[in-house]
């Protein structure tokens, strides 16, 4: 791919709007364009990156067993009657009105809609536990939509939803998302800490929101700075596995805002360990029992007795994650992103230094790039005419892990290159093929 062909808008000034590292860089490089306030357009940087993302989400949950649905964003307001939570839902709800005068919406989330389903699919116990999700558009006509995506009116969510027979069995299905969520947050290489939460308007008494550490986060959180070392690599998906690994986290204290209580904090944490800080929620589960299923009638037959059904609810921010993501890894004062390779939207940048008069190093572009193409390496080529200096601050910023490029200075077999933000070294296409796989494979 030629950058000259790419729909990358690179701003040259940073947007006055924009208040919070990842915002800036968001519109800076041409990932997202503004539409109306809080709804944006992904453009193709922006989309790659958010599409890898997406990706290692939905592996995560079908390897604990979740089931992939697709619900549609406009729902009918019937079922959100039925709930309750149509008046209670408030101003944040987009209402629409169709040409029969019918009450709809766009879902800001899908509790109702699921179990509508459900109740219309699961008849016995026997099918249960029945785990769900889907990875769809959600609107929340937020008061004051703000730092681009990170709190915007639409964006895009992975709600997963449980339906169980007990409360054991319930807490057993709540676990495993437990577990997938903190090894999602791993593979994008954030160090995401489960702190107990306030439901809010989803409802229930069981609930964790996963904070990653940054200081432009949203969210107040008091914790115990032992929580970073927990390990869960030895968890397996079973029941007492997951149980051990909660009550590894409860031991200690980590919470939200609203959960704070001082002498609690006082009580369970050293001053030592105290941590007070900010951080971005990237995810939230609930457990709320029967809320939904008996509102909703969602029951099952055991033994001849109706049962409703215990669910839970559980979100991931896929859209707000990109932005996460930059908090965490943007240099801002040296102007470097460094995406992780899995997620980067190209693995490779080639950037040769080109002139009217000399297209030589252009072809020599062309031919590592459809090397690396035949490796399987994803690579940019930069035809512009720009100076070196400019594109490799251009990529700097972009932040495609690593760079190559072809100058004065290489030869037919050894061309400059360097992983972003470090040194360049001269190396033979073999060579940095072999460090690009070795950094894919890890
Ligand atoms: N039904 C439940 C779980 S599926 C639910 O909606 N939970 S939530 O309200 O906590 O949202 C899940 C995740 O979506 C949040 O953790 C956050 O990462 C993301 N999110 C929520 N509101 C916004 C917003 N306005 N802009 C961007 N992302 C958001």
């Amino acid at each position: 791919m030629f950058l000259s062909k790419s729909l990358v808008p690179i701003l040259k000034n940073i947007p006055s709007e924009a208040k919070i590292k990842s915002h800036k860089l968001m519109l800076r490089t041409g990932m997202i364009k503004q539409s109306s306030a809080g709804i944006y357009s992904w453009l193709p940087l922006g989309f790659k990156i958010m599409k890898k993302i997406e990706s290692i989400v939905r592996l995560e949950q079908d390897n604990i067993g979740v089931q992939e649905i697709l619900m549609p964003t406009i729902q009918s307001s019937e079922i959100w009657k039925e709930s309750g939570r149509y008046n209670d839902y408030g101003e944040e709800m987009l209402r629409i009105k169709d040409r029969q005068n019918r009450e709809m919406l766009y879902g800001p989330t899908n509790e109702e809609l699921i179990t509508e389903i459900f109740r219309n699919s699961i008849k016995s116990y026997k099918s249960l536990p029945q785990l769900l999700y889907h990875i769809q558009w959600k609107f929340r006509d937020e008061l004051r939509p703000r730092f681009g995506v990170m709190r915007c009116r639409e964006f895009y969510m992975k709600d997963a939803y449980s339906f169980d027979l007990s409360i054991d069995e319930a807490i057993y299905s709540y676990n495993k998302f437990f577990l997938a969520y903190l090894k999602t947050f791993k593979k994008l290489d954030l160090s995401a800490i489960p702190m107990a939460a306030d439901t809010g308007p989803i409802g229930g008494n069981l609930s964790h929101e996963f904070i990653i550490i940054a200081e432009t986060g949203e969210s107040k959180i008091y914790t115990d700075k032992r929580i970073f070392g927990v390990n869960y690599s030895d968890t397996v998906v079973d029941e007492s596995s997951l149980s051990n690994l909660r009550t590894t986290y409860d031991e200690f204290y980590a919470v939200t805002d609203e959960k704070f209580d001082q002498n609690e904090f006082n009580e369970k944490v050293s001053d030592d360990n105290k941590l007070i800080t900010k951080g971005i929620e990237v995810g939230h589960i609930f457990y709320f029992g029967d809320k939904y299923s008996k509102a909703m009638n969602a029951s099952v037959d055991k033994d001849g007795k109706k049962e409703f059904v215990k669910m839970g609810s559980y979100g991931i921010g896929v859209s707000r994650l990109v932005a996460a993501i930059i908090e965490a890894k943007y240099d801002d004062k040296n102007e470097i992103m460094k995406w992780p390779i899995n997620i980067a939207p190209y693995h490779c940048a080639i950037l040769p230094q080109v002139s009217k008069n000399d297209k030589s190093n252009l072809e020599k572009s062309l031919n590592i790039y459809n090397y690396l193409k035949s490796k399987n390496i994803d690579a940019i080529i930069d035809d512009t005419d720009e100076g070196i200096i400019a594109k490799i601050k251009k990529f700097n910023l972009i932040g495609i892990p690593y760079q190559i490029v072809i100058g004065k200075n290489s030869t037919d077999e050894k061309f400059e290159f360097a992983k972003v933000g470090e040194d360049l070294q001269f190396l033979s296409t073999d060579e940095i093929e072999n460090i690009i796989k070795k950094d894919l494979k890890n």
